[in-house]
């Protein structure tokens, strides 16, 4: 790790295959940010283990997902790049966190809400202290940014309150991360419900584009996109929250401006403008892919990545858990 940079973190679950929502969201800032910051990029394995995971599936994603990092452009040379189960301090730093944070806290945040509805069979004390392990996480690298989509808001609210929480309580021991919230794209919706979030783990497929999925299944899935019936191409979320969900991603895989795109389509069809949002998805979707599979099929470079980035991380993580431990008062030997 470099001295004079800022030091940075994020992480992705292992859960399904990835949107384009969080190719926007997370990956592609993951890549922009990597030159200036020393990056942290995680594989979340043990948050998604507080919803029921296949566990053949949930080893093959996290391959998948790595594979996926280093084709998107994450360079494991740059920044460090693990598994968060090859690093205990994770579980550790969580616990101690967990009796600085408060119950009802917990209860209020909006995704263990969201989950819990949708996993109401297995309301588990994982989904509950999600938000703890995040910010363990964050906080045993000292990061000073977390590059994370608009649902993450909340999550990166409490990591800063139980940091503050522990500082005041001892000394300053963490740093208190801020969040990095790209301005378009922070929150990319479902296509078939716009005015909800894409989600990888959603009920309807069609309202996803997954970086799995080929060109005619993206095609098709722009095609069937809900828009609306004025016919105008316009940014306007709230009022046409379909036409600019849409603008939205094309702005993000083309490199133009809202601005800019909404003057390339002045005067077109929705036809027309959802093929060229397809077309353009599509061209930068097939390389990555691609690579992604070039790469799967080199496991022994896979394995020593992740054998690498474990020692790096447990390095750093274990300084700060062991001032933890100091300011606590447990006996160390
Ligand atoms: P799940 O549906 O399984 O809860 P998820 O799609 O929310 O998963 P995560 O692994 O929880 O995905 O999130 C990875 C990153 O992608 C996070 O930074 C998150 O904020 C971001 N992200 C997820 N969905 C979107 C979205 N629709 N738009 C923008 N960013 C997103
Ligand atoms: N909860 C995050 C994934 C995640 C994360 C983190 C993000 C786990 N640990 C630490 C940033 C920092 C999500 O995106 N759903």
């Amino acid at each position: 790790m470099e001295e004079n940079k800022k030091t940075l973190y994020s992480a992705v679950q292992p859960t399904n295959n990835l949107t384009i929502g969080n190719y926007i969201g997370a990956i592609t800032n993951f890549v922009q940010l990597q030159e200036e910051y020393n990056c942290v990029y995680a594989i979340a394995n043990m948050h998604a283990i507080t919803v029921r995971q296949n566990p053949a599936e949930l080893r093959q994603r996290t391959l998948a997902l790595l594979a996926l990092y280093i084709a998107c452009g994450v360079d494991p040379e740059k920044c460090i790049l693990y598994l968060q189960s090859h690093v205990p301090c994770h579980a550790e730093l969580a616990w101690v966190l967990n009796t600085f944070t408060y119950v009802g806290e917990m209860e209020r945040m909006t995704q263990f809400k969201d989950k819990s509805a949708r996993h109401a069979d297995n309301i588990n004390m994982g989904l509950m202290d999600y938000p703890v392990l995040m910010a363990a996480d964050i906080l045993l690298y000292q990061a000073d940014y977390v590059p994370v989509g608009e649902d993450q808001r909340q999550h990166l609210e409490i990591t800063r309150d139980i940091a503050t929480r522990f500082n005041n309580a001892y000394s300053p021991t963490f740093t208190v991360p801020q969040g990095i919230f790209r301005k378009v794209g922070a929150k990319i919706n479902d296509l078939q419900e716009p005015t909800k979030k894409m989600s990888k783990s959603g009920e309807n497929p069609n309202g996803a584009i997954f970086l799995s999925d080929d060109k005619d299944t993206i095609m098709r899935k722009f095609k069937r996109a809900i828009t609306d019936s004025d016919g105008e191409i316009r940014y306007d979320p709230v009022s046409k929250p379909g036409v600019s969900n849409l603008l939205s991603i094309y702005s993000v895989f083309s490199g133009k401006s809202i601005d800019e795109a909404v003057l390339e389509f002045q005067g077109k069809g929705y036809g027309e403008f959802k093929l060229a949002v397809g077309e353009t998805v599509a061209s930068k979707l097939m390389p990555i892919q691609a690579e992604q599979a070039k790469l799967l099929a080199n496991k022994d470079y896979l394995n020593q990545v992740l054998i690498s980035g474990a020692q790096r991380a447990n390095a750093i993580a274990r300084k700060t858990l062991s001032k933890v431990y100091k300011k606590i008062g447990f006996y160390q030997v």
